[in-house]
C-alpha cells in the first residue's frame, strides 16, 4: 500500500515493483484484459509470463496491473498471474468502472485506458500491450469508440502497441488520435501497422528509429508542457505476420457474426478476437503472442532510455 496526498491510496505493489520504485529502476506496465478477455488459456498465461521475462532481460521491471478482490495491484506474482489467466468472471475495466470494481470489491482486468490510469498513479511512464481499442467500423451508427483514445489524449503514459486491429476502422482511429493531439509514432517503418500485419496500407503520421529518439521526443514534449500520452506502433516481426489480405477474410466473417449475434458495448472486442482465433485455427494467437513480446522488448528499451 502507498500513501498519497489525499490520504491512503490503496495500491498493492508487488515486492519486485516496490523495490524497483525505491531504487528508481525503469518500469514497464502491462495490461490484464489481454490476459482475461484477449486470449484463451493457456496461451494467455504463456504470453503473460514471457513478456515479463523479456522486460527483465532488457533491464527493466514488469508491472502487470489488475484489480483483485477490490485492490488495485501494480505488479502480480506468478500465483496471481495464474489465477487471473484461468478466471472467467473478471470484469473488463476502463476509466468508467475502474473505481467501481475497487469500491465494490470486485475482480477485474484493466484495459489500455484503465492500465494507463493505474500506471500514471504508480509513476510508471511506459506501457506495453498488443493492440489498442479504437474507432469501430460503422461507428457512425453504433458510436462505438474505445475509451482508450480519450485516455491517450489525457494521461501521460507512452503506450507501445502493434498498431490497431483491422477489426477497427483504422483511418477513423488515426483521425481521432490526431484530433485529440496524440502523437502516433511508428517504430522503424513508414507505414502504420495493423496488428497481425506489418502494414495497414496507411502512412504513419510520425516515425522514429530508436528507443533513444522516442525518449528524447517525450522529454521535449514534457519540456514544453505538452501533456497526454503517446502511441508507439511497433510492427510485428516479418516471420510472424499474417498478411493483410488473408486477415481481411477472417475479419469480415467475424464482423458478420457479431452483427448476427447482436453483440454490442464491451463485448464487441472480445467477441471479435475470439472468433478470429477460432477461424484461424489458433494461428492468430501465435502471431498475437509474438507481437506482444516484441512490444515488451521495445517498451523496456524506451523505459531504460528515459531513465538515462
Ligand atoms: N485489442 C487487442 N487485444 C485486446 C484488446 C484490444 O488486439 O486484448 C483489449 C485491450 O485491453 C483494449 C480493449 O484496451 O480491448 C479495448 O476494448 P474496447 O474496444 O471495448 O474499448
Ligand atoms: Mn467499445
Amino acid at each position: 500500500m502507498t500513501r498519497s496526498a489525499s490520504g491512503l491510496l490503496p495500491i498493492a505493489y508487488s515486492a519486485e515493483v516496490a523495490a524497483a520504485k525505491e531504487r528508481g529502476a525503469p518500469l514497464v506496465a502491462l495490461e490484464s484484459t489481454i490476459i482475461t478477455h484477449g486470449m484463451p488459456f493457456p496461451g494467455n498465461l504463456e504470453m503473460a509470463r514471457s513478456v515479463e521475462r523479456i522486460i527483465r532481460e532488457e533491464g527493466a521491471v514488469p508491472a502487470t496491473i489488475a484489480v483483485i478482490d477490490g485492490v488495485l495491484h501494480v505488479g502480480l506474482d506468478d500465483a496471481e498471474l495464474q489465477a487471473l489467466a484461468q478466471t472467467s468472471g473478471a470484469m473488463k475495466l476502463s476509466r468508467a468502472d475502474l473505481a467501481f470494481a475497487i469500491a465494490e470489491r470486485r475482480t477485474g482486468a484493466t484495459t489500455v485506458a484503465a492500465t494507463m490510469i493505474a500506471a500514471s498513479l504508480a509513476g510508471i511512464r511506459v506501457f506495453a500491450t498488443g493492440g489498442i481499442g479504437g474507432v469501430h467500423r460503422k461507428a457512425e451508427e453504433s458510436f462505438d469508440i474505445s475509451a482508450d483514445l480519450d485516455e491517450l489524449s489525457r494521461t501521460g503514459v507512452i503506450v507501445v502497441c502493434a498498431g490497431a486491429k483491422a477489426i477497427l476502422d483504422i483511418p477513423k482511429t488515426l483521425e481521432v488520435l490526431e484530433t485529440r493531439g496524440v502523437p502516433v509514432v511508428t517504430y522503424d517503418s513508414p507505414s502504420f501497422p495493423a496488428f497481425w500485419s506489418r502494414d495497414s496500407g496507411l502512412a504513419s503520421p510520425l516515425m522514429l528509429n530508436s528507443p533513444a529518439a522516442i525518449a528524447n521526443f517525450q522529454k521535449v514534449r514534457e519540456q514544453f508542457g505538452i501533456d497526454g500520452g503517446m502511441l508507439i506502433a511497433n510492427p510485428v516481426p516479418q516471420e510472424h505476420e499474417i498478411p493483410r489480405r488473408e486477415m481481411e477474410i477472417y475479419i469480415e466473417r467475424a464482423l458478420d457474426n457479431a452483427e448476427r449475434d447482436e453483440i454490442s458495448g464491451k463485448a464487441v472486442t472480445p467477441y471479435l478476437l475470439d472468433t478470429i482465433f477460432r477461424l484461424t485455427d489458433g494461428r492468430s494467437l501465435a502471431t498475437n503472442i509474438a507481437l506482444v513480446e516484441n512490444n515488451a522488448r521495445l517498451a523496456a528499451e524506451i523505459a531504460v532510455a528515459l531513465a538515462d
